[in-house]
């Protein structure tokens, strides 16, 4: 028998009429969507994404994703990068093929254009014919993309094919940030998390804008970074948390891979070393540190305000100095964050020495300086960046030292605990979380303007926003998502928006609508009674 001599040309015709009927399901499965959405729901109106764009200008005919789409780049390698990021994202969700392909028109399109964006603004033009981001610099590419994704329906967010229609409203985005610094702080010594999990919540933070990423890296607790020339501050000084579990540290490489993932969703690490107290971890590990030369026993419990690096001993200045070449030499930003909060067992004339000499060590490895407030009370050094951690109620005097240290120059990043610190419960109620400086629900958390907060500040001192997530009672992922949703989403918008878009009313209606896409990309976020989320 030849079978392929006879079969070949009886199976033709069949093949041909599956192909064709490929063809017909494929227009019919598309063209069914269609019409239901020509009776159904409009797409997404511009507007209702966080942040909240700085000027959206509606109109015309939506664009529409099919399986013709294709995504286009004309520009750098880096561009690529962030168009393969959102075809990545797309393809799951669509089932399309979405091929990255260069010039051309229609579909989606990433452009780089010299044009008047600023470092990490973009905008959106949306049509019939297609999508067009264009922008200065990838990072802005980058922040368009992630305001195209909450154009689409929250089924984008899956990771299986779902169904369509993969409409974006008509018209124009243009958007850039009110502030340069757009922060979340993640205390990493309390308790230790993964590189996993910090990257889990680097893409969380990237959804919203987010561009910096500081990392609490030592505390009382536990020493969460490899020092080569201070080996035991990882080995002995990491091998704690609170609570009494078995802690944990980043080696170099562990580290940067965390700093490598936050490049490359535009998110800048901002390594912490808090010093000169909080300092129990590296204490206990070295017993010369000490004034007294007896290592303390390590401490796995929350009180704040016991230890202190010991000022007068020439050999602290020997550990800062090791500490941050090293720490310098893993970080490619510009910030080393020198702690300097709650230094209850430093006197003042000592915290202001430990200051004068440290802050210069910082600047000769080449970074900028950030101290919580309390550096204000010492001397900062010229270009540092304070970073105000009080409440409502904090004194007058201690927030006119803060503001006249901006009014002299130093930049200010803003975290008012009673707003924006994400360890505080929301309610009595709430299953982690600390309560000392009141109960923050999402409201709360959002309700304030940073560019007016401190009384007697420049405009131009106010650098930007952070949300810091202390841990002493947060131990994996889902404690993170619980606390962090919805309340960062606030202070994302408070960074980048500006003033005049900002309102409770409004945001908590697009904020309702981030709802059923945490739920398809599995974040296990608090469903606050103050946001009227869609039924699940
Ligand atoms: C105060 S905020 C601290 C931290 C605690 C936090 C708990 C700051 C600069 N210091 O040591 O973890 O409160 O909310």
């Amino acid at each position: 028998m030849r079978p392929n001599h006879g079969t070949t040309p009886r199976i033709l015709p069949h093949l041909l009429a599956t192909l064709l009927l490929a063809a017909v399901g494929v227009v019919a499965l598309d063209a069914a969507p269609e019409a239901r959405a020509a009776t159904q729901a409009p797409p997404i109106p511009l507007d209702r994404v966080i942040p909240a764009p700085a000027s959206v200008t509606p109109g015309g005919t939506p664009y529409r994703i099919t399986r013709a789409t294709r995504v286009r780049v004309d520009g750098s390698a880096e561009a690529r990068r962030v168009g393969a990021y959102l075809a990545g994202i797309l393809r799951r969700s669509t089932g399309y093929p979405l091929p990255l392909t260069g010039h051309g028109k229609g579909g989606i399109r990433l452009r780089l254009d010299k044009g008047d964006f600023g470092a990490e603004g973009y905008r959106l033009d949306s049509g019939a014919g297609g999508v067009t981001l264009t922008a200065r610099t990838p990072a802005g590419l980058f922040h368009g993309v992630q305001t195209l994704r909450q154009l689409l329906p929250p089924a984008v967010e899956k990771k299986t094919a779902q169904r369509g229609p993969w409409r974006i409203a008509g018209g124009t985005v243009q958007d850039r940030p009110r502030y340069a610094y757009r922060g979340a702080m993640l205390d990493v010594s309390r308790h230790f998390f993964t590189v996993a999990q910090v990257k889990r919540y680097i893409d969380q933070l990237a959804l919203y804008k987010v561009n910096a990423l500081h990392l609490h890296l030592s505390d009382d607790q536990g020493w969460r970074i490899a020092v080569d020339s201070w080996p035991r501050l990882a080995t002995y000084g990491g091998a704690n948390e609170v609570g009494g579990g078995r802690g944990g540290h980043y080696t170099k490489a562990d580290y940067r891979r965390i700093v490598r993932y936050a490049a490359s969703r535009y998110l800048e690490v901002v390594p912490e070393i808090d010093m000169p107290g909080h300092t129990n971890a590296a204490l206990s590990s070295y017993a010369e540190l000490n004034c007294d030369g007896v290592a303390p026993p390590p401490y796995t419990g929350t009180k704040v305000g016991f230890s202190s690096l010991c000022v007068p001993k020439k050999i602290t200045y020997d550990f800062v100095d090791d500490v941050i070449r090293e720490l310098a030499a893993l970080t490619p930003g510009r910030y080393l964050h020198i702690g300097g909060d709650e230094a209850h067992s430093t006197s003042h004339p000592d915290y202001v020495t430990f200051m004068d000499r440290v802050q210069p060590v910082v600047a000769r490895y080449g970074k900028t300086v950030i101290g919580w407030h309390q550096l204000t009370g010492a001397r900062p050094a010229q270009g540092a960046l304070a970073q105000y951690w009080g409440r409502d109620r904090t004194g007058a005097a201690e927030k006119e030292q803060v503001a006249k240290a901006a009014r002299n120059g130093t930049g200010l990043i803003l975290s008012p605990a009673d707003h924006i610190y994400l360890d505080m419960k929301y309610t009595n109620d709430s299953r982690i979380g600390l309560t000392w400086a009141g109960l923050v629900e999402v409201r709360r958390s959002y309700d304030w303007n940073p560019g007016a907060y401190l009384a007697g500040v420049p405009d131009s001192a106010v650098r930007g926003v952070e949300a810091p997530l202390w841990t002493e009672t947060v131990r994996d992922s889902a404690d993170i998502e619980y606390l962090a949703f919805p309340r960062l989403a606030g202070a994302a918008e408070l960074g980048w928006s500006p003033a005049e878009r900002l309102g409770w009313d409004g945001y908590r209606a697009r904020l309702a609508a981030q709802g059923p896409r945490w739920d398809n990309l599995g974040i296990r976020y608090y469903r606050s009674p103050q946001v009227p989320w869609p039924a699940r």
